[in-house]
């Protein structure tokens, strides 16, 4: 998604800048751009290429300044072209990069228009670059909060002016920003990632805060422009997980990475406790009577396995919901229900709203399952569970999926302890299982060339069907959107059960039919599922278990995973899943890390 850099500095700030936008890179974008105030002027450049390009024009160009701005931009309105790309001008004074988007830009737009702006964009971004130009009084930090106030929608922005060579002036609402603190010198990201190796200590701005960046000066107002102090944390992003390494893809690495990011993720947890999320979980957990859990995409699916543990181990009722429907709709607050949001980056934009949408509901008690610690899904909710997956890089998310799983699994069993549904025996047995994922998991990545053997059938086929039943319906459905998303082939998933009621119709030779069969209670039920989609011509590939009792023949293909795993087995099954849909994606020749019109951190609605 979009990315902000901005610096001032009494240095050439423009390897800071596009050095941030590589940082930045990997959540995926379609332009980027960078603009400077070089001698009383403002110069840009823009790209629809890669920030390599862009740093290649810029050095061309030779473009060097004290005072500037940088954006990734992945476009939400007008196409990825280089005039939309961002830093945006206004009657050359002002510049402008903007994450978000801006709901009343069009009734600005015709303001603006009736007041002679003329637009060179199809951008919702531009419409603030001239009302901030068009109310403009000279001071640019008290024109900011004021041009603010008639902006509706999301927002991180990074501003200069023409006329004032020595600030930048950035705001958020509903997007992140933070600022880098230097010596003489101060910054602006949308992620301390992006300032990593130039300076680690880092504000992270609350909602509504305008910010006025100088070269000896960070000063800060808050919503109702009352000045106020933000705490400097020293953070320190890594870096070094975005190496590639002898990987052909970050997805490839990522998924090779999970042994280590699940022990990672269980480090130090010597045995099951509700401090695990937090001090004050115990209480928490005590008074609770539901879960409701927020989330979307990939981390949807986690916490719909989630639903299935909690509710069958801990003897509570867990409700999943997608953040982007429940923000917006009249749902009945139950305010003893814990609210549980999953998000890699604590930034997704949808989950973030449904979290602050329960939250004025009267539902106070939250949790995050989190892969960024200094995120604003930990800052807002009252418990955190970090997941220790590392920086994911590969849009299509998998050790955050299954690290999701882990903090999940960990989550259901505090739950059945304080429910007293869980002894030290089952605790202890539950652990053992848990510390043995690792190399559970190691097993089932050797099996990666029979999968490629199946990946080159599928990359000839333009849809496919997954099936799964219980507990590993959620895996079936993260198996298909895996597909999806980076193969471009279409892929559904049912509930094996749902079959005859629908998705039978679509099935013929052409069609190949994933299922995930462990040997679990639902073996035999899905086996008459399987039988069903044979009798129409149907192709089967089966994950089963070593002892599920299911056989290669014609038209079933059969990969068996080393053992069952009995209630963690989700964690497994989704793992060849994840290499199907990469081997195929790689026969295809798709930009595996990038895949079309998709993004890392969707920071926007
Ligand atoms: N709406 C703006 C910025 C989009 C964005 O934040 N994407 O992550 C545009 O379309 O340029």
């Amino acid at each position: 998604m979009c990315g902000i850099v901005g610096a001032v500095a009494q240095r050439n700030i423009t390897p800071i800048l596009v050095e941030g936008l590589k940082r930045l890179e990997y959540r995926g974008y379609d332009s980027c751009g960078v603009a400077l105030h070089v001698n009383g002027k403002l110069e840009r450049a823009r790209s629809t290429a890669r920030v390599a390009e862009l740093e290649k024009q810029i050095e061309k160009e030779h473009l060097s300044g004290f005072t500037g701005i940088a954006h990734t931009r992945w476009a939400t309105h007008g196409a990825p072209a280089s005039h939309n790309a961002h830093p945006h001008f206004s009657r050359d004074r002002i510049a402008l990069v903007h994450n978000g988007i801006i709901e009343n830009h069009d009734e600005l737009r015709d303001e603006l228009k009736t007041l002679g702006y003329v637009f060179e964009s199809q951008t919702d971004t531009e419409v603030i670059a001239h009302l901030v130009d068009h109310m403009y009084t000279g001071d640019l930090f008290e024109t900011v909060q004021q041009a603010t106030k008639r902006l509706v929608g999301a927002f991180a922005i990074a501003v200069f002016s023409r006329d004032e060579p020595h600030r930048v002036v950035g705001a958020r609402r509903g997007s992140p920003l933070i600022v880098g603190i230097g010596d003489g010198e101060n910054f602006l990201a949308s992620d301390a990632l992006a300032l990593a190796g130039t300076t680690d200590q880092i504000i992270y701005l609350e909602e509504g805060d305008v910010v006025d960046l100088q070269l000896q000066r960070v000063w800060i107002v808050d919503e109702n422009g009352k000045p106020v102090q933000r705490e400097v944390k020293t953070v320190h992003a890594h870096t070094g997980a975005v190496e590639l390494g002898p990987y052909r893809h970050y997805m490839q690495k990522e998924i090779f990475e999970q042994p280590r990011a699940i022990s990672d993720t269980l480090e130090g947890i010597a045995s099951i406790t509700p401090d695990i999320f937090g001090d004050k979980a115990y209480g928490i957990f005590k008074k609770i009577d539901s879960v409701l859990i927020l989330a979307c995409g990939t981390s949807y699916y986690s916490g719909m396995t989630a639903k299935y543990w909690i509710e069958a181990i801990a003897g509570v009722t867990c409700n999943v919901e997608i953040a982007s429907e429940y923000r917006y709709r009249d749902s009945v607050p139950n305010p003893n229900s814990l609210v549980v949001t999953i998000s890699q980056s604590g930034e997704t934009a949808d989950t973030l709203a449904a979290l602050r949408h329960a939250q004025a509901q009267g539902m106070r008690h939250t949790l995050t399952i989190c892969n960024a610690a200094t995120s604003a899904m930990v800052r807002e909710c009252e418990l955190a569970y970090i997941t220790r997956a590392g920086v994911e890089v590969g849009v299509a998310s998998t050790k955050a999926f299954t690290t999701q799983l882990t903090g999940l699994f960990l989550l259901t069993l505090a739950l059945a302890q304080i429910k007293g549904r869980l002894n030290d025996e089952q605790e202890a047995a539950q652990l053992k299982a848990m510390r043995h994922l690792p190399s559970a998991i190691s097993a089932v990545l050797a099996l990666e060339p029979q999968i490629i053997a199946w990946a080159e059938a599928f990359a000839r086929k333009e849809n496919a069907l997954f099936l799964g039943r219980g507990l590993h319906y959620p895996i079936a459905l993260e198996g298909a959107l895996k597909l999806k998303e980076i193969s471009y082939i279409h892929a559904e998933a049912y509930p094996a059960g749902e079959l005859k009621h629908g998705p039978l119709a679509l099935v013929t030779q052409e069609m190949p039919v994933v299922t995930v069969a462990p040997n679990d209670s639902m073996i035999e039920k899905l086996k008459s599922n399987m039988q069903e989609v044979r009798a129409r011509g149907g192709e089967l590939y089966v994950f089963a278990d070593a002892d599920s009792r299911i056989t290669s023949g014609e038209g079933v293909h059969v990969i068996r995973l080393p053992e069952h795993y009995g209630l963690l087995s989700p964690i497994l099954h989704v793992v060849p899943l994840q290499l199907l849909a990469y081997h195929t994606a790689l026969a295809r020749g798709t930009d595996v890390d990038k895949p079309r019109n998709l993004a890392k951190s969707v920071t926007v609605e």
